[in-house]
């Protein structure tokens, strides 16, 4: 299966591992390295985009999308995570193809930092599973 790993250079050090922890899981269960393509998009608000760019080349069994959006006193927070929440729902229907959320919506570093590689284990690999998990039940269901 191949896979492609978009991910938002806000909170880099977050999200740099969430994606090693997705990819090393990838790996883990039977991906090489040419099977996974990653690519960078400035922020979360943009994973939509980049992940239609990906799905467009129709060379993908799944696509993991990664971000963190830390709360803050705005109202960014509430539109960047409905919008890349929409976003995401929206391309897993029109590609049919699994587009996995793997955003992080915390209220603080701390966080953010417990669940990417921290107290609460890293959700990188828990997209990661899912993405393998449901290429596999595309395969299986294909007409
Ligand atoms: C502008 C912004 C803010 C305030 N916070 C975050 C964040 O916590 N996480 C994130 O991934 N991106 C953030 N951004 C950037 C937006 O996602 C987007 O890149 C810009 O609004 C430009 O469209």
């Amino acid at each position: 299966m191949r896979f492609a790993i978009v991910v938002s250079e806000w909170n880099t050090e977050i999200t740099e591992a969430l994606t090693l922890g997705a990819k090393e899981t990838l790996l883990k269960f039977g991906a090489s390295e040419s099977d996974i393509v990653r690519r960078n998009v400035p922020g979360s608000f943009e994973l939509t985009l980049g992940a239609q760019l990906m799905a467009e080349r129709k060379e993908f069994d799944a696509i993991i999308c990664i971000g963190v959006v830390i709360q803050g006193e705005t109202k960014h927070f509430d539109f960047i995570c409905d919008a890349v929440a929409k976003g995401i729902t929206d391309l897993n229907m029109k590609y049919n193809i699994p587009v996995i959320f793997g955003v992080l919506t915390p209220n603080t570093m701390q966080q953010a930092l417990d669940r990417a590689g921290g107290i609460h284990g890293n959700k990188g690999d828990e997209a990661a599973i899912t993405a393998i998990k449901m290429a596999d039940l595309k395969k299986e269901l294909k007409p």
